[in-house]
């Protein structure tokens, strides 16, 4: 044990800065509010929060647009503010990483406003500018967030690049000075006591030097193959890694935007980054437990014994997964949200716990244009207008794209605005939130919280579940995952029983020592000394 670090045994708690707690009553979410709630994150277990981007921007893409890498967004607090928040989180062993975007800056960054200035400019060379190719863009790449990735600057007469909105300007990796201007920013972080970082799609760093079009699939949706992972992002990534690596104990946690495990694989380990996100589980759809058992197990195979898997289910990007996997039906819901916990919580690798799925907060989704906040939502909406579609066409598309559902505000009690602020929040409110909150779960023993809680505590307390490797990993019944996990001397055997059929197991088969039961999403039925029979869509976890 003595050579693991820290964050193999740290659990991790996205907090999606405008939405978690606004502490100056202005609708939107802050330091100091988030400061007033370690306590609760304490109290839940959590050992590391995931701040997604604080720094000054205009908030396009909610501050995935950063303007001034050097300073806080007035409407998240000052550094002061920062600073306390950090110095708080410590002082309850809580560590902190923060989301840094790497990729692009906000075009009003004083970078680009130099670069876009001349075509003699000294940064000019810092962004991506092309010629047009015949009078149109030098190539057919998209947005993710609609349209062309290419937006012309009459002033210059070429093309700039941009991956995301066109206020998200993609800077050019291939600059050694673009290199050393984002180590100065990790240097300036790391010296004010950051634990890590979560880097913003890392594998976008490089761009094919051809600009060949990218393909297009049989539904005419464009494959985004030469925009990401192209020659030399491994060195780019290896050299931002060895340099923060200088420094005892910090994380980095990359977000490589596949689904794909041979992709994610090669991003991490030795040299590179700590982890990757692990989107070929946590980016499932449907529910479905056979895909859920074979990408873990995929994981187990393909991971060399220097990487370990995340897992997550949820996040700012995504729908929060009590709703994506509980088809409408409440009671199921929340059983199979409990199930997920279980998962997260026992299996192996290192756990992202997205803010409000603690509580089972459900999608939120805006029903008119006006209500619907993200870039992505409202920039496919423009292209598909643009394109001629009627506005209720539209806005279908637009439901479907924005990643409105899982950013609604933290619901910590019954009050009009859940106890996230006393003035109108930037976003809805989620559904249900005046029944949905951490003051009411709290007080039940049987609440989505509790038993968040309660695995916490296992989790922390036995080695076999936060650290262990897999000793067994089966499905059963086509509709269980069981796995067996060691650490030593300390076991545990975890059954995900996903079936909606009463399963019968005999632990011996599964443990050669006796373990008790501690923690379970539903009471379970002893039968004989080790055979129980495991009621449908119950977690539960036995240790020694
Ligand atoms: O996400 C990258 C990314 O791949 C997503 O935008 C994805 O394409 C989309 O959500 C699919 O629905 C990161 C951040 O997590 C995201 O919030 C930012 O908008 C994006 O980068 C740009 O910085
Ligand atoms: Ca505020």
């Amino acid at each position: 044990r003595n050579h693991k670090k820290w964050w193999q045994e740290t659990v991790f708690y996205e907090i999606y800065m405008p939405s978690f707690c606004d502490g100056n009553g202005d609708g939107i979410g802050d330091f100091p509010g988030i400061t007033s709630k370690l306590d609760y994150l304490k109290e839940l277990g959590i050992g590391g929060v995931w701040l997604t981007p604080f720094y000054q921007s205009p908030k396009i893409d909610n501050g995935y647009d950063i303007s001034d890498y050097y300073a806080v967004d007035p409407e998240y607090g000052t550094m002061e503010d920062f600073d306390s928040f950090i110095h708080e989180a410590h002082e309850r062993g809580i560590r902190v990483i923060v989301d840094l975007v790497l990729n692009h800056t906000s075009s009003a960054h004083a970078w680009f406003q130099e670069s876009r200035s001349s075509i003699l400019s000294a940064k000019r060379d810092w962004y991506i500018w092309k010629s047009p190719d015949y009078q149109k863009a030098p190539n057919n790449w998209e947005s993710f967030f609609g349209g062309s990735a290419w937006e012309w600057d009459e002033s210059t007469k070429q093309y700039y690049y941009h991956a995301f909105a066109k206020e998200q300007v993609d800077l050019n990796w291939a600059n050694p000075e673009v290199r050393q201007a984002m180590k100065d920013v990790m240097g300036f972080w790391l010296d004010k006591g950051i634990d890590g970082f979560r880097l913003d799609v890392i594998n976008f760093l490089k761009v094919s030097g051809d600009f060949q079009d990218n393909p297009v699939d049989a539904n005419g949706e464009q494959v985004h193959l030469y925009d990401q992972n192209q020659d030399g992002i491994l060195e780019a990534i290896g050299d931002i890694c060895r340099y923060v690596h200088k420094r005892e104990g910090i994380f980095m946690v990359g977000e490589v935007g596949s689904e794909d495990m041979d992709i994610l694989r090669l991003y991490s380990g030795s040299g590179l980054l700590d982890v990757v996100f692990n989107f070929n589980l946590g980016s499932q759809e449907n529910f479905r437990p056979e895909d859920l058992f074979r990408e873990i197990k995929l994981m187990e195979e393909r991971h060399t014994s220097e990487q370990l898997p995340t897992l997550f289910f949820s996040s700012h990007d995504m729908q929060r997964h009590i709703s994506r996997f509980g088809e409408g039906d409440m009671e199921l819901e929340e059983q199979r949200a409990k199930l997920m916990a279980a998962l997260l919580l026992t299996a192996k690798g290192v756990p992202f716990i997205y803010y409000g799925d603690e509580i089972g907060m459900r999608n939120y989704n805006a029903h008119r244009i006006e209500d619907m906040r993200d870039i992505q939502g409202l920039g496919h909406y423009k292209a598909a207008i643009e394109n001629g579609l009627t506005e209720e066409e539209a806005l279908r598309l637009a439901r479907a794209k924005s990643r409105d559902y899982s950013r609604s505000p933290m619901q910590w009690n019954g009050d009009r605005y859940g106890g996230f602020s006393d003035q109108a929040p930037w976003i809805g409110m989620g559904p249900g939130h005046d029944q949905i909150h951490t003051a009411a779960q709290q007080k039940q023993t049987d609440s989505i919280y509790a038993f968040y809680k309660r695995l916490l505590a296992l989790r922390k307390q036995h080695p076999a579940l936060s650290i262990g490797e897999y000793v067994k990993l089966e499905q059963l019944n086509g509709a269980a995952i069981v796995y067996t996990k060691r650490c030593g001397s300390d076991e545990a055997v975890v059954v995900l029983q996903f079936g909606s059929e009463p399963l019968r197991l005999d632990l011996f088969d599964w443990s050669g020592s006796k373990l008790a039961l501690r923690a379970a999403s539903q009471e379970i039925l002893p039968l004989g000394e080790s055979v129980v029979e495991i009621p449908p869509h119950t977690a539960v976890v036995w240790v020694n």
